[in-house]
């Protein structure tokens, strides 16, 4: 019995990263810059996300996709910062999936966008396993979860480009050990990049927003976004 689960799961993966292989083909050609965020439920990702479209908009051209299980309420937050955003609803399912950015994007002109962002499901297992054809992939760890969860969750860890660490407002408050959550990633994951940020005091937003222009810069080279000498101390 185990070894045909195992061959069920191998096929619904190989499937997956296929289409993920052809969506990331399509970004490529239309010249957008897809970025996506998982984390635990509640970790940040929308509140993070709603002060990065803010602060893109007029700028850039953005988008973004947003997974839930059941509700809206994701999309209906980061539409107020007037970008266009989809929610894509799971129902049962604990991930999303390339199949459902491929379905969300219908009638979307990609060329049209710089920035797309996509939110995943809150969960720190399911999603690490799907390749949505992202070009860079953001894990956040909220002060509130503890610093251990970089160790008792590496695969998350080992599958994103950056951490960031979120809620730095409340690190006293939560009595959160900085030192010790990036210790913690540095040994699943040595060398990443890690940035910290709060969305309620928008700290640390400059610093992540230079990565990201840099990155946008670095992948699509007819960008006109400069690449500072500040920012290149952050790329690893
Ligand atoms: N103090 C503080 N609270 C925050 C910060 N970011 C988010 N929150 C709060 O944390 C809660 C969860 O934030 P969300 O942005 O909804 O988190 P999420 O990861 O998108 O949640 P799911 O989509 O349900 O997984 C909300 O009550 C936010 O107001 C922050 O930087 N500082
Ligand atoms: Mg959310």
């Amino acid at each position: 019995m185990t070894p045909r689960i195992l061959e069920i799961r191998t096929a619904i993966l190989k499937e997956n990263d296929l289409l993920a292989r052809t969506l990331r083909a399509r970004f490529d050609q239309a010249g957008v810059f897809v970025v996506s965020l998982v984390s635990s439920p509640g970790a940040g990702k929308t509140a993070f996300l709603q002060a990065t479209l803010k602060r893109l908009m007029g700028e850039f051209s953005v988008a973004a996709l947003v997974g839930d299980l059941a509700t809206e309420n994701d999309a209906k937050r980061l539409a107020e910062s007037g970008a266009p955003v989809r929610q894509i609803t799971t129902g049962t399912v604990c991930h999303l999936e390339a199949s459902m950015v491929s379905e969300a994007l219908v009638g979307w002109d990609l060329a049209s966008l710089d920035f797309l962002f996509i939110e995943n499901v809150g969960n720190l297992v399911c999603p690490s396993s799907y390749d949505l054809g992202e070009h860079l992939r953001l894990v956040l760890l909220s002060t509130t979860e503890g610093e251990d969860k970089p160790l008792k969750y590496p695969t998350i860890f080992n599958t994103a480009d950056i951490a960031i660490i979120t809620k730095s407002d409340l690190t006293a408050a939560v009595q959160f050990d900085r030192e010790a959550a990036l210790a913690n990633i540095q040994r699943v994951r040595p060398g990443m990049t890690t940035l910290d940020s709060s969305a309620r005091s928008a700290g640390g937003l400059d610093d992540w927003l230079a990565y990201l222009r840099a990155r946008h810069s670095i992948h699509v080279p007819s960008a006109q976004h400069a690449l500072g000498s500040s920012v290149a101390s952050l790329m690893t």
